[in-house]
């Protein structure tokens, strides 16, 4: 608004001399006159489009900006954990569903796992993630463990009991994509049992990336 003002006033001063300075010359006066408030709209107008053309501008580098920095917050999100059961004795079987709670943190970058509740989420953002589970049984019993998401099946492994097999193991990966609070775990199924020892029965995952 300033800078408008002072060029105004500069603008009709030079038009004034010009004025006098031309009074001698009644034609060109006129001329000058009747130019004066024309051209003074016209720069004006042309000012007055820069300005909003630089504002937009500048709107458009701070949108800009804002996504770098949500780009560059999302590369240096690392979730990953591997958990495994402590111990050194069986899990289960149990008369009913039990969900494995692994105690013993290999990694947990991320806090992404919980060893009270056995269960991983993303948190506050979507993500592709990737888990996996192996297990090692006696054959006494049958052996089914699942990985579920929320309350949904997405992938178990399963053994049956056999006198001749002394030793079962399993496991299953996966690919998921998670949304906002998700919660996958692992399920062992009723009447089933896990052997519990922190290097043979694991459950790990990571984040591939937010989406
Ligand atoms: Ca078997």
């Amino acid at each position: 608004m300033t800078f408008n003002v002072l060029f105004a006033l500069l603008f009709c001063g030079l038009t004034l001399a010009q004025d006098i300075g031309g009074s001698q010359e009644k034609g060109k006066t006129d001329e000058a006159q009747c130019s004066c408030p024309s051209e003074m709209f016209n720069v004006m107008t042309e000012l007055g489009a820069m300005r909003e053309k630089l504002g937009v501008m500048e709107t458009k580098l701070k949108e800009s900006d804002n996504q770098i920095l949500e780009l560059k917050s999302k590369e240096a999100t690392v979730v990953a954990f591997s958990a495994a059961s402590d111990g050194n004795k069986a899990i289960g079987p149990f008369n009913t569903d039990t969900t494995l709670i692994y105690k013993t943190l290999k990694t947990n970058v991320g806090s992404a796992y919980n060893k009270h509740t056995g269960k991983y989420n993303t948190g506050i953002f979507k993500a592709f993630t990737t888990s996996a589970f192996f297990y090692h049984a006696g054959g006494a019993h049958p052996v089914t463990v699942s990985l579920i998401k929320n309350n949904e099946l997405i992938v178990m492994a399963h053994d049956h009991s056999t006198s001749h097999d002394g030793a079962d193991n399993g496991g299953n990966a996966v690919l998921l994509q998670l949304q906002q609070r998700d919660q996958v775990y692992l399920r062992l199924g009723a009447n089933t049992n896990v052997w519990g020892n922190n290097v043979v029965t694991t459950f790990s995952g990571f984040l591939l990336r937010q989406v």
